[in-house]
């Protein structure tokens, strides 16, 4: 006779880490798979500075998907430094699968050996992502070619138009080992995200600094929440800071007549407003502090 009826009833549960060269489309990936954005993203490379934990949950069970910085080849400057080091430490995390993501209009090169290197040694369940199919650039899908030997599972998708997604989500649920209710780790259930409400802020003000300062200001400014104050007439007053590391770049940000820092500031709160479904004063102010890395990172 069957007894199984009596047993707890099991879900998925499980973390995957998301791993890559800088620029791939982690971040897209993750958010667009979620459906909302719980991590920044820019056309530059570096825009993830500190892993990002988001919970995916549907009648399946549950993924804390882990999205990590890019990791880059030569790490030049202390924040490079720095990030390299954090993101070593998360892949060293217990994680119960891999995705190693891979943007084939990139040509390989020693960044994206260094990656697989660091892939190679951990020992779970590998899935190979090849992102960006809609993409019209050149590709250089042919010197990628040898890693499907190596990688028994290898998807095409689109992060940025949320395509395939459906056929890798069901191998990472196949893959990901199946647990009780009772047997669920207790930060597999966290809120959505892992950040506080003023790292999530001024990550999207720093988004916005990526998105619209020129090559150099991105790397060498950085976003501060000081405060979020609910006000009596239902505005969410919220002051912070960018910093960056020199005048000239002070100078810029701020922009002929304030014009650039009005801008920020007004893609910004715009966008905080929609996350967090209220009315939002956003007081941004631009200061020079040379020592931020060592402060704030
Ligand atoms: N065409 C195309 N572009 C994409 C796709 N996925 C991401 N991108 C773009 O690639 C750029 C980088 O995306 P991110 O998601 O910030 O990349 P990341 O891997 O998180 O980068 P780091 O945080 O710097 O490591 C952005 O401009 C994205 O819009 C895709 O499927 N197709
Ligand atoms: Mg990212």
């Amino acid at each position: 006779m069957k007894t199984d009826s009596a047993k707890a009833p099991t879900v998925k549960v499980g973390k995957v880490l998301l791993i890559g060269r800088p620029n791939v489309g982690k971040s897209t990936f993750v958010n667009n798979l979620i459906g909302q954005k719980v991590a920044i993203t820019s056309p530059k490379p570096q825009t993830t500075r500190f892993a990002i934990k988001a919970l995916y949950e549907e009648e399946r069970g549950k993924i804390i998907f882990v999205d990590t910085p890019g990791i880059f080849g030569k790490a030049e400057d202390r924040l490079s430094k720095r990030i390299n080091t954090r993101t070593l430490t998360i892949i060293r995390e217990e994680v119960d699968l891999v995705i190693y993501m891979i943007d084939h209009t990139r040509k390989r090169d020693f960044e994206e050996a260094r990656v697989l290197g660091l892939v190679r040694k951990i020992d779970k369940p590998k899935i190979l992502v090849v992102n960006k199919v809609d993409s019209q650039e050149k590709t250089y899908l042919p010197q990628y070619k040898f890693l499907e030997d190596e990688f028994k599972y290898v998807f095409e998708i689109s992060a940025l138009n949320k395509t395939h997604f459906k056929p890798l989500l069901d191998k990472v649920f196949e893959l990901l080992p199946e647990k009780s209710s009772e047997e669920i780790p207790k930060d597999l259930v966290y809120p959505l995200i892992n950040l506080d409400s003023k790292t999530f802020i001024s990550e999207l003000i720093r988004e916005k600094v990526f998105l619209m300062m020129g090559e150099e200001i991105p790397y060498r400014s950085t976003a501060i929440v000081d405060d979020i104050a609910e006000r009596d007439n239902g505005i969410t007053y919220i002051k912070a800071r960018i910093l960056t590391t020199d005048d000239r770049y002070k100078k810029m940000l701020i922009g002929a007549d304030g014009r650039k820092i009005k801008e920020i500031g007004s893609y910004a709160r715009k966008e905080i407003a929609l996350a967090i479904n209220k009315k939002v004063f956003l007081d941004l102010k631009v200061e020079t502090d040379p020592h931020w890395q060592e402060t704030y990172y």
